[in-house]
């Protein structure tokens, strides 16, 4: 039983093997458990411009490659010149996560973000309403629900003339409470469709765009969440994630010849979150294993935290959504507030020291960092393989 509780704990809750700093306990118990733990699309004219930008801070770079201090995200000593700014693509940052992030990272005058968003007029009303300065982001239309817009997106990014420092792929849907599946434009089941496949497409064509980057450290963060891993107590809350043999997404989740589900079963909108989130998992590792040594780009997931109050939860009944804020705030105490999570994933797209490729990041109490273990099956390479060839077939890459 000892046994089985200490398994069922929270990965933030988990033994970290590396850290950032600090301890990683955590003082917390429940019941009994003491837990450780601008379409502005970037159309020609804004692309010239961009060109343009580039191309003077291209130059300050060479400039200073010679004499440059090793870090970039360290303000430089006074009288050095700074590197140029990151450039950074965060998908779904009209709200929640990919908001506080590009929040946090415009803010320190470091990065230009461009925020990969569906909606321009909510991201745009977003951005100006968290204050991010108007010259650090960008808009450019991105739909993960339809692969020919993942396809234009990518095409313009590269019209466009900047670099890819970091890829962020952030956006998710969560369907709780549909009765039935729901499909992105190809057909796929919405959740896995969006959250995994559209993230997949795009992280694919974007490779060779972060691999071409001149930038120090060129990172490739695929968001996660502990409830994909049945290692932990929310893992385990009903339905779990399981992707079984992959037989439903091998059939294209269509939900006509093929189940909607990835592992052929009914379907189920909590757990086809949950399973697209350990695909993601999956997905970060699988692509450490074949490009990190040769491209030297960092890959790397994370738990956030437990962000209660995102939009993320639209679709669930009422009182969830009254309830779940307080839930997790007083009683399992894995409550993180937007600013406070924007800050984690920003810290793991510009922290030197969160250089580790193929890591899933967590934080304890004090917001430190830590190298979490994954579930049996979000670490399983095998899986990941398959994961990585079906997809690369039902989006059309193979
Ligand atoms: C399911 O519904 C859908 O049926 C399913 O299809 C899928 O979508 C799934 O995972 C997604 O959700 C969810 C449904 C059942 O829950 C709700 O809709 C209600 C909200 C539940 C959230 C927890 C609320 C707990 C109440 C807390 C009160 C806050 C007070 C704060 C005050 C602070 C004081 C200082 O969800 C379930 O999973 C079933 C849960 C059934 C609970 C049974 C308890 C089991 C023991 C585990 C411990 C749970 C701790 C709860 C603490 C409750 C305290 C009152
Ligand atoms: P939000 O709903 O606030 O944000 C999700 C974002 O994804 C929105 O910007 C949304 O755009 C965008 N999006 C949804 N569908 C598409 C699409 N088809 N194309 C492009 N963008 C799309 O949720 P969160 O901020 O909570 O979620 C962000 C990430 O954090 C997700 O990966 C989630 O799995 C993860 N996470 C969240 C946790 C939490 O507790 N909230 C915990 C662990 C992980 P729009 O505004 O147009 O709807
Ligand atoms: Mg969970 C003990 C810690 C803990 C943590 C950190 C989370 C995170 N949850 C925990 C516990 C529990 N949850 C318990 C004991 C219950 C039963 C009452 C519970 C229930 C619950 C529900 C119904 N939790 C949920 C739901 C959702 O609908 C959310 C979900 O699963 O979305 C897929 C959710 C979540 N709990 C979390 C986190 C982070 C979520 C958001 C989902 C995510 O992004 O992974």
């Amino acid at each position: 039983m000892a046994l089985q509780a200490t398994s069922l704990l929270p990965s933030a809750f988990s033994i970290p093997k590396e850290g950032k700093s600090g301890s990683s306990s955590k003082d917390s118990t429940l019941f009994g458990v003491s837990f450780s733990d601008h379409l502005k699309a970037d159309f020609n004219s804004s692309g010239l411009r961009c060109k343009r930008e580039f191309n003077q801070r291209v130059g300050a770079v060479r400039a200073q490659t010679v004499t440059a201090t090793p870090s970039v995200t360290r303000s430089a000593p006074e009288g050095k010149k700074t590197l140029r700014k990151g450039s950074v693509v965060i998908t779904g940052a009209s709200s929640g996560l990919g908001l506080a992030t590009a929040k946090a990272l415009a803010e320190t005058g470091k990065w230009h973000v461009i925020m990969a968003c569906r909606d321009f007029l909510k991201t745009e009303r977003a951005a100006k309403s968290a204050g991010i300065p108007k010259e650090n982001y960008t808009i450019m239309h991105l739909d993960l629900a339809s692969l020919d817009s993942v396809r234009q997106f990518v095409d313009n990014f590269k019209r466009s003339g900047r670099p890819l420092d970091v890829l962020v792929c952030n956006a998710a849907v969560y369907l709780p409470t549909a009765k039935e599946p729901t499909f992105t434009a190809e057909g796929f089941e919405l959740s896995v469709g969006t959250n995994h496949l559209g993230h997949f497409l795009l992280s694919r064509l974007l490779l060779e765009d972060l691999q071409k980057s001149d930038y120090p450290s060129r990172r490739l963060i695929i968001v996660g969440s502990i409830t994909g891993n049945t290692n932990t107590l929310a893992g385990n809350v009903p339905p779990k994630a399981n992707l079984g043999d992959l037989r439903g997404l091998a059939g294209g989740l269509n939900g006509l010849n093929s189940s909607a589900m990835i592992d052929g079963g009914d379907f189920d909108g909590a757990k086809a979150y949950k399973d697209s989130k350990v695909c993601n998992m999956l997905t970060m590792q699988e692509f450490h294993r074949r490009f990190h040594e040769d491209t030297g780009v960092v890959f790397a997931s994370l738990y956030p935290g437990c962000i209660a109050t995102t939009g993320l939860f639209r679709e669930h009944i009422p009182l969830f959504r009254l309830l779940f804020p307080p839930f997790q705030k007083y009683i399992t105490k894995g409550y993180v507030s937007e600013d406070e999570a924007g800050k984690r994933l920003a810290q793991v797209v510009d922290d030197p020291s969160l250089t580790k490729s193929g890591v899933y990041w967590s934080w304890n109490k004090d917001s430190a960092s830590f190298e979490n273990r994954l579930s049996q099956e979000a670490s399983d390479a095998e899986k990941a393989r398959k994961v990585w060839e079906v997809s690369e077939k039902l989006v059309g890459l193979a």
